[in-house]
């Protein structure tokens, strides 16, 4: 595992059993909405770790965890902090919860399986509905926040965010969705069997982000795989959806400049 354990140049004020938690910002204060601090904070909350949240706009990531992602330019959230450590990527970080809070455990069946089924969500599922979505972040955004995406995000595409949009529909996640439904059918009630496991907080994450974007869309997806035997995406989400409410914490925000 590598961690992104680094010195930081002025941690907020930690302890050692507490965990400061860097969340991506919107426009609805304390609410999270991104589909990788998602993941950060299921795990935190599933696991019971105590941790803060210090919410922060795009344009102020670098400035406030550049140096846990050295040469990036671009780094990215969530980053967690921990006493003098420092890691970054949801990757790492569950890595390191599961090293440092072993129960209840996350990555089951085994570490190579969950990062396969993450794999598929980043390379597979993400793409099949990323132009879709990508027009309807900027508004949920905070407003720097949204000018920072809309500028990077139209740089990279080369076209305007509706452009890119246009034509898109939820439906694109039919196809990708099907080995889910079916492994579900056959081996659930969880992805992973029989216990709840990081790979039902993964496409939870993913389904979190298309709920702040357009709420109905969810409901969409849920039926899309609807049979004389059930609904099994659906029946999933109504087992493991307790997984995302947000346990209350004090919290602060690194951007509110
Ligand atoms: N592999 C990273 C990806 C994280 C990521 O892409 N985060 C986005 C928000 S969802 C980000 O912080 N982007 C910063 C930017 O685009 O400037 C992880 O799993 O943590």
């Amino acid at each position: 595992m590598s961690t992104s354990a680094l010195a930081a140049p002025a941690p907020a004020a930690t302890t050692e059993d507490e965990i400061i938690f860097y969340d991506l910002l919107c426009a609805a204060p304390g609410e999270c909405w991104s589909p990788h601090c998602w993941k950060t904070r299921m795990a935190l909350q599933y696991k019971g770790v105590r941790f803060r949240t210090v919410w922060v706009s795009y344009p102020d990531i670098k400035s406030v965890v550049g140096h846990t992602q050295p040469g990036k330019d671009a780094p990215t959230l969530p980053v967690i902090q921990h006493g003098s450590t420092w890691v970054a990527d949801s990757w790492q970080i569950v890595q390191y919860l599961e090293a440092h809070f072993p129960s209840p455990p996350l990555l089951l069946p085994s570490i190579q399986s969950t990062h396969f089924f993450m794999c598929y969500c980043d390379y597979v599922l993400n793409p099949a509905m990323w132009q879709w979505i990508v027009p309807r972040v900027p508004a949920f955004l905070d407003e720097r926040g949204g000018e920072y995406f809309v500028r990077t995000r139209e740089a990279m595409l080369g076209i305007s965010l509706e452009e890119a949009g246009r034509g898109q529909t939820i439906y694109s996640l039919r196809a990708p969705l099907a080995p889910v439904a079916k492994n579900l059918k056959e081996y659930g009630p969880y992805i992973a069997g029989k216990q709840i496991s990081y790979m039902d907080i993964i496409l939870l994450g993913m389904l979190q982000w298309i709920d702040r974007a357009e709420h109905a869309a969810v409901h969409t997806i849920l039926g899309m795989h609807k049979s004389d035997v059930g609904e099994p995406i659906r029946e999933w989400y109504d087992r493991v959806k307790h997984l995302t409410v947000a346990q209350p914490e004090p919290a602060e925000s690194a951007s509110g400049r």
